[in-house]
């Protein structure tokens, strides 16, 4: 009983999130350079490159460029046999374009990797977290166009072979199925580098972006078995599962539309093939995406490993009497779920969410999972004598953990591992501040871009130690 012994326990970050940085070592300008800072229902906006007097949290971040061997020092003292981060892809082609990546870039993760297995930390890297190259956007529309293809799974050979013998755990796209949210501009931007013009159809050019994106993908899935049989290469699905709000069967059927557009990602990268009810979405739509036989075959045998997701919260959905279809539109059918909680950003917190989030994955897939994020967005005080009290970001995680545990023991789900998001404190990707914070590490620095750096460990800190040393036993 309990989870597996060679658990991964660890912690997750992103390199836009947290390396700062954003010009040194020959990099180039990513998407997450220009967008400024937001706050809570505030929108972050995207800038033509890179504007004076223009407030850029990522540029900097928490230095983690300059700290990362204090830092991986910190998670080595929590116990940690594993560590989430993704390699920024304009550190290796700046422009996304080159023939020859930049072997300052390509050195710096050679150090940072080592760093790690220097603990017995084992690196987990993502290629494509929410920072392509801002030139790719510039020259070439991002995602829309197919070239980007080629792109990605250049960047993704030239890390394959260079880490080959230093990480075995990858994924591809960084919650591809964000952008399913394409009326809005952040999630298709972060994503695909998609910027709408006026009376574009948003729907339809996210669809093509993101299925540019699952072939890239699945080339790069085989590019890297090729390179080391070893490697374990997954997916990355952000997971809100979306209940029907009450059992009126329209409820349910909403419900079910909501899980089909939001989690169709999924089935692409497991089974190799795009579900029946896609296809006939496309159809009914009258999408005619650029989608041709020798794709679908990349697709075929180009299939994950494993199942990396991240998990948060969830949603509830109701029927509003206007689509007998009962076609989910994100916009307009999803609901507050009165039976939980929420943060201080809205986020619906449902720790049996995860449970039934596990679940749902592995009756539709039976491949092993990675809960590659989860954790609690908060602000934190520090108190007078420097303590940072963080119970509430305790009791989530506890809570979170449980549910895995009763997914593991009672459900018998293939859980791998477990990476809290934020480990240590970074910018918050969906709103650019610094308050939102996750971490068992805090760093001084406010919103403003004010601080030390310096880090200092919260209250959870020893309390994650404990839980991993445990083997999740001692929660
Ligand atoms: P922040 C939306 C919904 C769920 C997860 O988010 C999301 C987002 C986008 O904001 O993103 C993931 O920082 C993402 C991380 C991100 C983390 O969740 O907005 O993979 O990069 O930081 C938390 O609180």
């Amino acid at each position: 009983m309990g989870f597996r012994k060679d658990f991964l326990w660890g912690g997750a970050i992103a390199a836009h999130q947290a390396e700062g940085g954003w010009n040194k070592g020959g990099k180039g300008v990513s998407i997450a350079d220009v967008m400024t800072a937001g706050a809570n229902g505030v929108a972050r906006r995207i800038t033509d490159g890179v504007l004076p007097g223009e407030n850029y949290p990522n540029h900097e971040a928490i230095d983690f460029y300059g700290h990362y061997k204090e830092d991986i020092a910190l998670f080595a003292k929590m116990g940690f046999k594993c560590f989430r981060t993704s390699i920024a892809w304009t550190r290796i082609f700046p422009n996304g374009d080159e023939n020859k990546p930049n072997e300052e870039g390509l050195k710096f993760y050679d150090d940072l990797f080592d760093e790690c297995l220097k603990y017995g930390i084992e690196p987990v890297v993502t290629l494509s977290h929410f920072e392509m190259p801002y030139a790719l956007v510039k020259n070439y529309g991002g995602f829309r166009n197919r070239q980007c293809i080629d792109f990605f799974v250049r960047f993704a050979e030239v890390c394959f072979r260079r880490y080959k013998d230093k990480v075995k755990y990858w994924m591809t796209f960084n919650e591809i199925n964000n952008q399913a949210k394409c009326q809005d501009d952040f999630e298709p931007f972060t994503n695909s580098g998609l910027i709408y013009q006026e009376g574009e159809d948003r729907e339809a050019l996210m669809y093509q972006a993101a299925h540019y994106e699952l072939v890239a993908s699945a080339k790069a899935v085989q590019l890297g078995h090729r390179i080391n049989p070893q490697f374990q290469i997954g997916c990355m699905i952000a997971m809100t599962p979306v209940y029907p709000y009450s059992c009126d069967p329209k409820d349910m059927m909403m419900s079910v539309d909501a899980m089909h557009k939001y989690f169709w990602f999924t089935d692409v990268h497991v089974r190799g093939y795009y579900p029946s009810y896609m296809m006939k979405f496309f159809e009914r739509k009258g999408y005619h995406l650029d989608m041709t036989d020798e794709d679908l075959q990349e697709l075929k045998q180009g299939t994950v490993d494993y199942i990396g997701f991240s998990y948060y919260m969830s949603f509830a959905t109701h029927y509003s009497g206007t689509n007998p279809e009962f076609e989910f539109d994100y916009k307009k059918d999803l609901i507050k779920n009165q039976y939980v909680e929420a943060s201080d950003w809205g986020w619906q917190i449902d720790p049996i969410g995860l449970r039934y989030s596990l679940n749902w994955f592995y009756d539709h897939y039976q491949l092993p999972m990675f809960i590659v994020e989860n954790g609690f967005g908060a602000i934190d005080q520090l108190e007078e004598d420097g303590s940072i009290n963080d119970q509430y970001r305790i009791d989530y995680l506890r809570a979170h953990i449980e549910a895995m545990k009763a997914a593991v023991d009672i459900d018998g789900v293939d859980l791998m591992g477990y990476t809290p998001w934020g480990c240590i404190d970074i910018v918050s990707a969906g709103t650019g501040e610094m308050k939102k914070r996750y971490g068992f590490i805090y760093v001084d620095k406010d919103n403003e871009g004010h601080g030390t750096l310096q880090r200092k460990k919260k209250k959870s800190f020893d309390w994650y130690q404990q839980v991993i040393n445990s083997n999740g036993e001692n929660l």
